[in-house]
C-alpha cells in the first residue's frame, strides 16, 4: 500500500510541476469564467475577463503581438490605458509598444492623420466616419497581417478601442475586420438628477456619485471609471445636477468643483452641462428680478457664462426645467417658454454652448389633461427659439409610465430641434427592487409613427434630425447611479445605462443584441446562460406591466415615493397628482377618456394616428385604457370581458414573475456566488411586489366593477383596507 504522498515522491519532478501548472491553469480558468468571490459589480461591462478558450487565446495572442498608439493628446492617453489595461488582462500578456510594424499583429491605433506614416486611411470611409466615428479594419502594412483603429478624432479612436475591446470581451474573431461605424446622434447624453448633499431625486441606488463637499481636491476613483464606462459605449455629455436645480451650483466655489470634473471627463470625450435655476439672477445675484426680457437679467446670465466658460472652456451648456411642478420660469413674468430659453442661448452662443430647455411642464392651475398641456405651451413657439436651444420631450407625454404612447410633441413642432428624455432609473418601473430591461420600451417608443410626414415618419427620424433635417440631434438619460459598490443597485440596472449609450449610437441595434452584448461582458459567455438570461431580460418590461399598470392604466403608485401600487389615491396637493384623475374607474368601468369626447389628447396626434387609436373595438389594447373609458362588461378580443381581462393580465403577470424566479434558480452553476444570490433575493422581493400589485389593483377596481373574481384565481389573502395601510416612510429616491 503506497500512501498518496509516496506516490507524489516516486513522479519524476518534470511531471510533478507539469501537472501542478495544469492544476493552477484549471483553478485559473474556474475562476476567470465563474468568480466565486469578490464580484461586486464595480467592473460593470469592462470586466476584462481573461480569455477561457485556449485556441482563441492562441489566437487572439498572436492578432495583437503588438501595439502602437500614436499621439499624445488626452484623449489618446485614455485609450492608450484602456487598450493596455483591457489587452493585459484578457491575453494574460502585455502587448509590446512600437513605433513601426515589423511583425505580424500589429494593433496600430490612431487619428489617420497621426497614423499616416505608417497607413494612409481612406478619405471615403473617414468621410464616413464623421466627427466622432471610427474604423476598424484588419489590413496589411509591409507585408504584414495588422489591424488599425483610426478616425478623424481623438474621440473616435477611443470609441474605435472601446469597440474593439468589445469584440474581444465578447469573443469574436479579430479576423478580416472591416468596420465602420458613427454615431447617429450628436448629443448623446446623461441627465443626472442628483442634489448638492447627494441624495438624488428618483435614485435607488445610493447617494450621489459627486462628492461636492470633497471635491475640487479630492478626486474619487470612481469618476474616472465612470467616464470610462461613458465612453465605452459613446456618451459624451453628462448633466451633472438635478432639473429641479439649485442655485448654489452656480457660485465660484462651486464651478471650481464642476471644472475639476469636466477636466477628468474630458480626457474620456465627456462635455459637462448643469441645470440652470432660473431664478438665480434673483437668488444669487441680488438682482430684485428674473424676467428673461430684463437687460440686467441678461446681462447677468452672459457674465455667469462667460465666468463658467473661463473655467471650463467646453462648457456643453444648461438644461432648464422651467415652470414645471414648482420650478421658477419665464412665465412668472409672463414670459413664453421661448423667452427663457433664448435668454439662455444668447448667453453661451458666443462661447458656442447650447440650452436644453424640457417641455415637461404643466400646471395646476390649468384645468386641462395634463397629457395636454406640453403640447398646448410648445406648438405654438415652434420656430421662435434660437439655433442653439433644443426642447426635451420624454417618450409620452404624461411622465415615464411603464407604457405610454409616443409624446404627441414628437413631429408637431417642425422647425424645432427637439431631443428624447428616457429615464433610466425606474421610478415607476420598480425601482431598485426589480429586474427590468428597459431596451424594449425604448425601441418602442423609437419606432412608433408619428405620421407628421407621411408614413414611415418615426419618433427615432424625428430625434436624429432626418425627418425634418435639423443640424443638431440628441437623446438623453435620466440616470440610474449612486454610489453604490455596482453602481445601479440591481445588478441588472446597469444594463440600461449601456442600453441608452449603445441606442444613442444607433437607434437601430435591436434589444437582443444589446442584451447579448452586455450579459456576455457582465456575466457569462454560456450560451446557455445567454439564452435563458436574456429570454428573462426581454420579457422583464412585459411582465412588470402585465402586474402593475396593464391595458393603459398608468400613475397607480403611491403618493410621494412612487413606490408600490396606491391606484386609490384620491388627495393630493393638486388633482393631477392623485391616481383616480387617471384611471377614472367608476361603477361604468374604467380608463380615461382621451378621444373628442373626453379631454381630446388623441386630437393633437396626426390623423392617421388618431385613426389608430380613436375606436375603441380597433384600439389596440395597450393603449385601451390610456384613450378610452370601457364597460367592466365590455369584450375584449381574447372573449373575456374588460374586468376578466384585467384579471387575467394581473394574474398572469404575477405568474410570469414566479416563472423568472425559477428560470434565474437555474442559472446558479454559471453566476458568481455574489451576485446570484443578490439577484436571486431581489427577485423574491420582486415576486412579493407583483402579488402585492395584483392583489391591492384587483381589490381596489373590483369595488366598482363589483364582479367576482374569475374562478380558478387565487383570492387575495389580503384585504383592502390592509394594502391601504401600508406606509413606506422612507422609501428611497
Ligand atoms: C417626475 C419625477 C420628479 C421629477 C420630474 C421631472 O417624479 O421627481 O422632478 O419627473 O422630470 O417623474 O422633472
Amino acid at each position: 500500500m503506497h500512501s498518496g504522498r509516496c506516490d507524489i515522491n516516486k513522479q519524476p519532478a518534470m511531471t510533478i510541476a507539469k501537472n501542478a501548472m495544469k492544476k493552477i491553469f484549471i483553478l485559473l480558468l474556474l475562476f476567470s469564467t465563474v468568480r466565486s468571490f469578490g464580484e461586486n459589480g464595480y467592473d460593470l461591462w469592462l470586466r476584462y475577463l481573461p480569455v477561457e478558450n485556449q485556441n482563441l487565446l492562441t489566437a487572439y495572442r498572436s492578432d495583437i503581438s503588438a501595439l502602437i498608439v500614436s499621439g499624445k493628446g488626452d484623449i489618446i492617453s485614455s485609450a492608450r490605458n484602456e487598450l493596455l489595461a483591457g489587452l493585459s488582462a484578457m491575453l494574460a500578456k502585455k502587448p509590446a509598444l512600437t513605433q513601426t510594424v515589423s511583425v505580424n499583429g500589429t494593433l496600430i491605433t490612431g487619428t489617420a492623420a497621426e497614423i499616416e506614416r505608417i497607413y494612409r486611411t481612406n478619405s471615403g470611409e473617414l468621410k464616413q466616419a464623421g466627427d466622432e466615428g471610427f474604423i476598424i479594419k484588419s489590413v496589411l502594412i509591409n507585408n504584414k497581417n495588422c489591424t488599425v483603429i483610426t478616425a478623424n478624432s481623438e474621440k473616435g479612436v477611443l470609441y474605435g478601442t472601446f469597440h474593439f475591446l468589445r469584440i474581444l470581451q465578447t469573443r469574436q474573431s479579430l479576423h478580416s475586420l472591416n468596420i465602420i461605424s458613427a454615431p447617429q446622434l450628436q448629443l448623446r447624453m446623461l441627465n443626472h438628477w442628483d442634489n448638492l448633499n447627494r441624495t438624488v431625486e428618483r435614485g435607488y441606488a445610493g447617494f450621489s456619485n459627486w462628492n461636492w463637499h470633497m471635491l475640487p481636491t479630492y478626486m474619487d476613483k470612481r469618476y474616472r471609471d465612470y467616464a470610462r464606462a461613458n465612453a465605452s459605449v459613446g456618451i459624451n455629455a453628462t448633466v451633472l445636477t438635478n432639473v429641479n436645480a439649485n442655485a448654489t451650483i452656480l457660485t465660484a466655489s462651486y464651478l471650481k468643483k464642476v471644472a475639476a470634473l469636466a477636466d477628468l471627463f474630458r480626457t474620456y470625450g465627456i462635455r459637462v452641462f448643469l441645470t440652470a435655476r432660473f431664478s438665480a439672477p434673483v437668488e444669487m445675484g441680488g438682482l430684485p428680478t428674473a424676467d428673461p426680457l430684463d437687460p440686467a437679467v441678461q446681462q447677468w446670465w452672459k457674465n455667469k457664462a462667460a465666468e463658467i466658460y473661463q473655467l471650463i472652456p467646453d462648457f456643453g451648456g444648461f438644461l432648464v426645467k422651467a415652470n414645471s411642478e414648482g420650478q421658477p420660469g419665464p412665465q412668472n413674468y409672463n414670459r413664453t417658454h421661448a423667452d427663457g430659453a433664448n435668454m439662455l442661448a444668447d448667453a453661451v452662443a458666443p462661447f458656442k454652448g447650447i440650452v436644453i430647455w424640457r417641455a415637461f411642464v404643466y400646471s395646476n392651475e390649468v384645468p386641462e389633461d395634463r397629457h395636454k398641456q406640453a403640447f398646448n405651451e410648445f406648438v405654438p413657439l415652434d420656430g421662435s427659439f434660437r439655433n442653439n436651444v433644443l426642447i426635451q420631450v420624454k417618450n409620452g407625454a404624461i411622465d415615464f409610465m411603464p407604457r405610454e404612447p409616443f409624446h404627441p410633441l414628437f413631429g408637431a413642432m417642425p422647425k424645432t430641434q427637439m431631443m428624447m428624455e428616457f429615464q433610466l432609473t425606474q421610478e415607476y418601473l420598480g425601482q431598485g427592487t426589480s429586474l427590468v430591461f428597459l431596451a424594449p420600451l425604448f425601441k418602442e417608443t423609437l419606432q412608433s409613427d408619428t405620421w407628421r410626414n407621411g408614413k414611415g415618419s418615426t419618433v427615432e427620424k424625428v430625434v436624429d434630425g432626418s425627418l425634418q433635417s435639423h443640424p443638431f440631434n440628441g437623446m438623453a438619460g435620466v440616470l440610474n447611479i449612486g454610489n453604490d459598490i455596482n453602481w445601479c443597485g440591481h445588478p441588472f440596472a446597469q444594463a440600461n445605462w449601456y442600453a441608452l449609450g449603445r441606442l444613442t449610437w444607433n437607434m437601430n441595434i435591436s434589444s437582443e443584441q444589446i442584451a447579448d452584448e452586455w450579459l456576455k461582458m457582465t456575466f457569462s459567455k454560456d450560451e446557455h446562460f445567454l439564452s435563458a438570461a436574456k429570454k428573462i431580460m426581454l420579457e422583464s418590461r412585459d411582465i412588470i406591466l402585465q402586474y402593475s399598470m396593464p391595458l393603459g392604466l398608468h400613475h397607480l403608485i403611491t403618493y410621494g415615493s412612487h413606490y408600490g401600487p396606491a391606484p386609490w389615491v384620491d388627495k393630493g396637493a393638486r388633482p393631477d397628482w392623485t391616481n383616480v384623475y387617471y384611471h377614472r374607474a367608476d361603477s361604468f368601468g374604467v380608463g380615461f377618456n382621451r378621444t373628442s369626447t373626453g379631454s381630446n389628447a388623441l386630437g393633437q396626434y396626426a390623423p392617421e394616428v388618431q385613426d389608430l387609436w380613436k375606436n375603441p373595438a380597433a384600439c389596440d389594447e395597450k393603449y385601451l385604457l390610456w384613450f378610452h373609458h370601457i364597460s367592466w362588461s365590455q369584450k375584449m378580443k381574447s372573449g373575456r370581458s374588460l374586468w376578466e381581462e384585467l384579471c387575467y393580465q394581473y394574474y398572469t403577470g404575477a405568474a410570469r414573475m414566479k416563472q423568472v424566479q425559477l428560470e434565474w434558480n437555474k442559472l446558479k452553476p454559471f453566476v458568481d456566488t455574489d451576485r446570484f444570490e443578490q439577484v436571486r433575493m431581489l427577485l423574491q422581493v420582486q415576486y412579493d411586489e407583483a402579488i402585492w400589485w395584483r392583489n391591492s389593483c384587483v381589490l381596489y377596481f373590483q369595488t366598482f366593477s363589483g364582479m367576482p373574481i374569475p374562478a380558478g384565481y387565487e383570492k387575495p389573502d389580503q384585504t383592502l383596507e390592509f394594502y391601504k395601510s401600508l406606509k413606506f416612510p422612507f422609501a428611497p429616491g
